[in-house]
């Protein structure tokens, strides 16, 4: 049975993965920070599971890092925390350096001394890359991270090639696409917009404010790429590997198949601020009965959801690893947000 640490248990992909390895007979060790109120609803499900021991342990303190993995001494370890919002890490950016590139840093240093042959899993992020031309993104491509969020993930991208390259460790970069799910934080723009949407139908709200409209993301299924984290572990040689679905969608698109999919037609009119979008039309939906009246504005721009710099374009090309593993995401746009509204909404 392999003893599998995960840091950052509590969060989207955290649970998702324990789920994943608990099934496959892992035993699951998962790390989760104090907090004045409880945080581990994601994982709740999972508690009685004799297999699955969540600890406290936090990757902003070197003596928690280095003893959690002593005491246990994992086969595998996932380093999946992360101050995770783009957004604020502009306004937190010493914060999110702390935990997202000094936190790495700490894992492979207590790695390097006292578990050299144990498996290491670095969450990198397709935020490396900036996205300003439109272009295929892959292992090859040259980064431009244009967030402290994106600078602090670089640093540990590097480190994690330097521990493996330096001192033979089985470290793996991730280099996962936007990836989203019904557990994604509300503060995402994929969660913002099904929540806000059950607020609307439910008349509690009359429309969502959102940001930049135009934003292009890859975006994909946390289950789908959990998955691919762990084919990555089991049967790749350790290395850097982007994982993505190919196909991407734009802010606006994941607005209106969202009310789409509650049978509510919108379109977009204006632009910049002024854009908005509107109901225009009605038509069946197998999740609510519930319609907006035609001509509600549901959709606003409101600038203070703009960020500093933003990463217009993301579109991945994971040949690579899926020519090596086979791996194919499960979910595709349309059903990723039938999901999301689905749980949001009923
Ligand atoms: P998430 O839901 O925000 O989860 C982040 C996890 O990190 C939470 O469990 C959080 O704990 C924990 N954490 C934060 N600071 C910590 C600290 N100092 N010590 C220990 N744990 C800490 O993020 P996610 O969407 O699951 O993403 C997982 C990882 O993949 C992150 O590193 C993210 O940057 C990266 N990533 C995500 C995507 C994506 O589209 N989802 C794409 C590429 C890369 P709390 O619950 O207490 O906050
Ligand atoms: O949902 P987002 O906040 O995700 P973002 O910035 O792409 O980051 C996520 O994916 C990364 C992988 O590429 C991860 F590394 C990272 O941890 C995180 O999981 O924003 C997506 C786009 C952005 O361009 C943003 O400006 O949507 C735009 N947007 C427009 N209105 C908004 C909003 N984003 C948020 N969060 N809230 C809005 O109201």
């Amino acid at each position: 049975m392999k003893k599998t640490l995960i840091f950052g248990v509590t969060g989207q992909d955290g649970s998702y993965l324990s789920e994943l390895l608990l099934d496959k007979g892992h035993e699951v060790i998962g790390v989760k920070r104090r907090s004045s109120s409880i945080n581990t609803k994601r994982v709740d499900h999972l508690e009685s599971n004799h297999k699955f021991e969540l600890i406290h342990g936090d990757i902003t303190d070197t003596s928690s890092v280095y003893s959690i993995i002593n005491k246990y001494k994992p086969d595998c370890i996932y380093n999946l925390a992360a101050q995770s919002h783009v957004g604020v890490s502009f306004n937190e950016p010493e914060y999110t350096s702390q935990v997202d590139a000094i936190g790495t840093l700490r894992i492979l240093e207590a790695i390097k001394t006292l578990i050299p042959h144990s498996k290491f899993y670095q969450a990198s992020t397709s935020e490396l890359y900036g996205g300003l031309s439109g272009e295929l993104l892959n292992e090859k491509t040259v980064f431009n991270p244009r967030s402290p969020y994106a600078a602090a993930k670089l640093y540990s991208y590097y480190l994690v090639k330097q521990y493996r390259e330096g001192y033979g460790l089985k470290t793996y970069n991730g280099i996962l696409f936007n990836h989203e799910s019904p557990r994604r934080g509300e503060n995402f723009v994929s969660r913002k917009i099904t929540t806000e949407l059950k607020k609307i139908l439910n008349q509690n709200s009359e429309f969502v404010s959102l940001g930049n409209l135009n934003s292009v993301r890859d975006w994909g299924h946390a289950k789908d790429y959990v998955e691919a984290m762990v084919i990555m572990l089991e049967s790749c040689s350790p290395d850097d590997y982007v994982v993505s679905t190919g196909n991407c969608y734009s802010v606006r698109d994941f607005c209106i198949q969202s009310f789409l999919e509650t049978g509510n037609v919108i379109e977009f009119s204006g632009e910049g601020l002024n854009e908005v979008a509107t109901v225009v039309g009605h038509t069946s939906s197998n999740i609510t009965d519930k319609k907006i009246k035609i001509g509600q504005t549901v959709v606003r721009v409101n600038e203070k959801y703009f960020r500093p710099l933003d990463v217009p374009h993301l579109h991945g090309d994971s040949n690579k690893f899926r020519n090596l593993t086979g791996w194919m995401p499960k979910y595709d746009f349309k059903s990723l947000v039938n999901e999301m509204v689905k749980f949001d909404v009923r």
